[in-house]
């Protein structure tokens, strides 16, 4: 695809760097840097993907805006396919806010959330799902994240779904050049039906294990909300400092000292876990504290995780039971806190308040137990104990529904060779179905479909 036009926009994030980007794709790309370049070696010129040092001047003033370096991409070897200019000048948003202003009256416009990546795959430098990792890869908050978006970047999912089409098309080839399936195929006696069955089933459990890694996918991209949650001076804040590993959160002996929120991610084997500490639930003393209980029940509806936070060396309260109550629908995790100080609570009562969860016990001050309690936030959140963990994996809520769909039309054409139906209904099941997969790379993806994903970038991208 060939657009006529050029975009601009200003690379780097805002604010004040040493150095700040403008990037520039599209046909005009060469002349605005020809109109806008002065080479500190005159003598050469532009050469395709080298850097140049020099100036850039105001094509109205002849004015110096600032030294750069410059580099220009010829098609189709750049990021969007396109001629492709970088312009690096020193970090400061004037001067950026300069040259790009310059450089749009060069002849640019400038450039929409995700357009230079939505250029690179409708130029066919990449496909859908590998466009939706360069935007993982920029917000990727952990190191198991960011492998996700690289590998599916680098094309790892890409290959996996055209790995499957090629076995639906190498069925569907049968298909087409099959006469009917006589009873006695079906049945097995002849290779062309059960052979089909078969390849059908094994591709639908593909389906289904790729499917199934959408649970990580999700959290790793996504993260999960874990508030903790307990009465005044049971350690909430201490548990937070504990996790995190820093002294985030203030503590201290007198109830009533956390009243906002604190908020930090912390990873859990890759995944982003936001913590949240809270004020402490009790009887407010007063309107604000009131206000500050307020927030605690709204946040703790909003968890995906709630980590119930009680005081092991002192006997349970009407206030720890309130909590119980209120929280008993939620996902809950409930810990006995100060296990280094004498246990005056014990598990038999914990099993009568929390029949389904075990107590977690741990000692914030000493980091007792703490791993245990990792390990649990993150069994809660995936669902299931998870040992190993897949290596190509779906991160989106689009490739999910996509495969599901392909797994709904092979289970047809399934039902059709097995009734014994002609071959050109299972080959139309079939047909669909490659529609579906399609999907996933963008080989078939409507234009909102298209809009939707890259508007979700940063500008620049
Ligand atoms: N011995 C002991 N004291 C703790 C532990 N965790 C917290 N504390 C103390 O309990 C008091 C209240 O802790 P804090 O984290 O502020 O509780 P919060 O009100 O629930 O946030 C402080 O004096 C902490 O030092 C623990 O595991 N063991
Ligand atoms: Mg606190």
């Amino acid at each position: 695809m060939t657009f006529a036009d050029t975009i601009a926009a200003i690379a780097t994030p805002p604010g004040i760097g040493g150095i700040g980007i403008i990037r520039i794709s599209g046909p005009k790309s060469e002349d605005i840097a020809r109109l806008l370049f002065r080479s500190s070696q005159p003598a050469v010129d532009l050469k395709s993907h080298h850097l140049c040092h020099g100036h850039v001047i105001s094509a109205t003033s002849d004015q110096i805006l600032d030294e750069v370096l410059i580099t220009l991409m010829k098609k189709p070897h750049s990021y969007t396919g396109e001629d492709v200019l970088e312009i690096h000048c020193h970090g400061s948003p004037l001067i950026l806010q300069a040259i790009l202003t310059e450089v749009s009256h060069a002849g640019a416009r400038l450039a929409e959330p995700g357009e230079f990546t939505k250029r690179a795959f409708l130029n066919n430098r990449i496909d859908l799902c590998q466009a939706e990792a360069v935007a993982d890869i920029i917000t990727a908050r952990t190191q198991r994240g960011l492998e996700i978006a690289l590998s599916q970047r680098k094309g790892d999912l890409s290959k996996k779904i055209e790995d499957l089409r090629q076995s639906l098309i190498d069925i569907l080839a049968v298909l087409e050049t099959a006469i009917d399936f006589t009873e006695a195929e079906v049945s097995g006696k002849h290779p062309g039906a059960g052979d089909i069955l078969n390849r059908i089933q094994s591709i639908l459990e593909d389906l289904q294990n790729l499917s199934s890694t959408y649970d990580e996918g999700k959290l790793v991209r996504k993260g999960v909300s874990a508030v903790i949650t307990g009465k005044p001076n049971v350690g909430k804040s201490s548990l937070l400092n504990r996790l995190l590993g820093e002294n985030r959160a203030i503590v201290t002996a007198i109830p009533g000292t956390t009243r906002d929120f604190i908020e930090e991610f912390i990873s859990i084997r890759g995944i982003p876990v936001k913590l949240t500490d809270t004020a402490g639930i009790r009887d407010p003393a007063n309107i604000i504290e009131k206000e500050g209980v307020d927030r605690v029940w709204e946040r703790l509806s909003l968890a995906d995780v709630v980590i119930t936070l009680f005081d092991g060396s002192s006997p349970l309260t009407a206030e720890d039971y309130e909590i119980i109550e209120k929280n008993i629908s939620r996902p809950i995790i409930p810990v006995i806190n100060k296990s280094d100080l004498e246990h005056i609570l014990n598990d038999q009562q914990f099993h009568d308040l929390f029949p389904r969860a075990k107590p977690h016990w741990i000692s914030a001050k000493t980091g007792d137990g703490i791993p245990a309690l990792k390990e649990a936030i993150y069994s809660m959140m995936m669902g299931h104990e998870q040992d190993h963990l897949a290596t190509v994996i779906i991160t989106q809520i689009r490739h999910k529904t996509a495969l599901e769909k392909t797994a709904a039309h092979l289970l047809q054409a399934r039902e059709s060779i097995a009734g014994g139906l002609s071959a050109e209904f299972a080959a139309f099941d079939i047909r669909e179905a490659l529609g579906s997969l399609g999907e996933i790379t963008g080989m078939t993806s409507a234009e909102e479909v298209l809009d939707r994903i890259f508007s979700t970038f940063c500008i620049g991208k």
